[in-house]
């Protein structure tokens, strides 16, 4: 039996913040915070802050701009987070709301119906509860039958995701699968924190799964090769959870945002994941130049770029490892697949290409694939 990607959606939030709009609001912060602390930073007690830089997040990270669900307040130096309305119970979640969106083109794209599904996988860096699952909420909303979960594996969600969507299929408990990563992710960021306020963004995606002998849509890809790898490290770290959010003096403290140890991640993760694919190429006895596309974990252009070219032995062009987090920034787990949903022109029946994702846990999954 072999298992298929058959369709991918993509729900892109309607407002963008660029660089520039970010820097102004965090600029003018900091000047407001050296000027209200004067005397204890003259008194050498409190360190001043230094402003952000539009240059120096593009020539670090590659990103540009990112998409966002609600912009007004991450801009307002008064509250520098997003601000959302609570719904009512009776009313699909935002979560939810956006997965439906990205799931409704995924099946579009691979011509199957509501009716065919009899697995809805939700995997993202974080659900915007723990129960009832976003997933059957999402199952509901669009009126599947069969089941459904959610499940966290951060920057990996998605590729972890399809590697249970293939399993179930595998073993007979689900025929055609939907795994959907509705990542919204800016409520986590600290935009009062010159490191990181300017790494994520929201964003949705979705993937049909099933068996190649189903498959209808045009287009595949086939999954030939795929291994998942974990190693426990803190430089990659967000301490919110349920046993601290009605804290009020803990809930708010610099360590319930997402933090890390860019550096590190950059020099621990890079080796992790180029031999994680060797591995993979060398099972199915590939060489570099066999490997025609590469959809690779999108949190920053140099850390791609140093991946593309241990794979294929050169410099990439820009075609065959595309980027897409100059425009979207880092929008974890859903980051590939935007690249694959984006990025599939001038493949040809028979290419092989790499999907691999990598981040918190660490964790990382490389899944090798055929266009058919
Ligand atoms: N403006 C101007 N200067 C700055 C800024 C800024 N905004 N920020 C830092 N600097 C300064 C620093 O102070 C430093 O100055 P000095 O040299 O004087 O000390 C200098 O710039 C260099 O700083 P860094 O060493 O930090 O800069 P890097 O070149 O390493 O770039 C990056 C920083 C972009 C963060 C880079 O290290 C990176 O991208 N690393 C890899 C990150 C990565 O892959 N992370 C994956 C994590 S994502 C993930 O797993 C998802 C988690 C779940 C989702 C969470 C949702 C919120």
């Amino acid at each position: 039996m072999s298992v298929v990607i058959s369709g991918t959606g993509l729900f892109t939030p309607p407002e963008s913040i660029s660089n520039d709009e970010l820097v102004q609001c965090f600029n003018e912060y900091v000047e407001r915070f050296n000027q209200e602390n004067h005397q204890a930073i003259a008194a050498g007690e409190l360190e001043a802050l230094s402003p952000s830089d539009s240059a120096f997040i593009e020539k670090a990270s590659g990103i540009k701009s990112r998409y966002v669900m609600a912009k007004k307040h991450i801009l307002d130096v008064n509250t520098m987070a997003p601000r959302f309305v609570e719904r009512a119970n009776d009313e699909l979640s935002m979560q939810a709301e956006i997965g439906v969106k990205a799931a409704k083109q995924a099946l579009e794209a691979a011509n199957k119906s509501v009716d065919d599904i009899d697995l809805i996988i939700v995997a993202c860096a974080y659900t915007q509860r723990s129960y009832p699952a976003m997933a059957i909420e999402i199952q509901q909303a669009l009126g599947c039958g069969g089941w459904a979960f959610d499940m966290l594996v951060a920057c990996s969600a998605a590729t972890f995701g399809i590697i249970n969507a293939a399993n179930a299929i595998r073993s007979g408990t689900a025929k055609t699968v939907l795994v959907i990563n509705p990542e919204i992710l800016s409520p986590q960021i600290n935009y009062r924190d010159r490191d990181s306020h300017f790494i994520f963004g929201d964003v949705a995606t979705a993937s049909v799964i099933e068996d190649e002998t189903t498959a209808t849509s045009e287009h595949v890809f086939k999954i030939i090769a795929e291994q998942p790898i974990t190693q426990f490290s803190n430089n990659i770290r967000s301490n919110i959870g349920y046993t601290n959010v009605c804290t009020p003096e803990t809930a708010l403290a610099a360590d319930k945002f997402f933090i890390q140890q860019g550096r590190k991640v950059f020099k621990e993760v890079l080796p992790m994941v180029s031999n994680l694919i060797a591995e993979q190429m060398s099972k199915l006895a590939l060489a570099p130049q066999d490997i025609k596309r590469l959809y690779l974990h999108q949190a920053n252009i140099n850390m791609n770029n140093f991946i593309a070219k241990k794979v294929l032995a050169r410099d990439p062009l820009p075609e065959e490892a595309p980027i897409i987090l100059d425009e979207y920034a880092n929008t974890s787990s859903a980051g590939c697949i935007i690249a694959l949903h984006k990025h599939k022109q001038g493949l040809v029946s028979g290419d092989k290409a790499v999907l691999c994702s990598f981040g918190a846990g660490y964790s990382a999954c490389c899944l090798l694939l055929e266009y058919m």
